[in-house]
């Protein structure tokens, strides 16, 4: 069965360093990744803007049935 879990505002809440998936490394602006059964990828980020975000599949029903959750990038606590 297919989900995804999508967070478009902590997309834009993050730096992308790369993604590396197999022997592949991209750079740049990652907004979405698609990952087929049983493989990874790595998604190297650095935050860039404190906050919560949703988190939720976007097939329908997927959401209320329980597939949602929150990403919290924590303030920084630099001296
Ligand atoms: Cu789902």
């Amino acid at each position: 069965m297919k989900h995804y879990f999508t967070s478009k505002d902590f997309a834009d809440a993050v730096w992308t360093q790369n993604v590396v998936a197999g022997n592949v490394e991209v750079k740049g602006n990652i907004r979405e990744l698609e990952l087929r059964p049983n493989t990874n990828a790595a998604w190297t980020f650095i935050p860039i803007k404190s906050g919560t975000y949703e988190l939720h599949c976007a097939i329908a029903g997927h959401t209320e049935a329980g597939m949602r959750g929150l990403i919290t990038i924590q303030p920084s606590v630099v001296d």
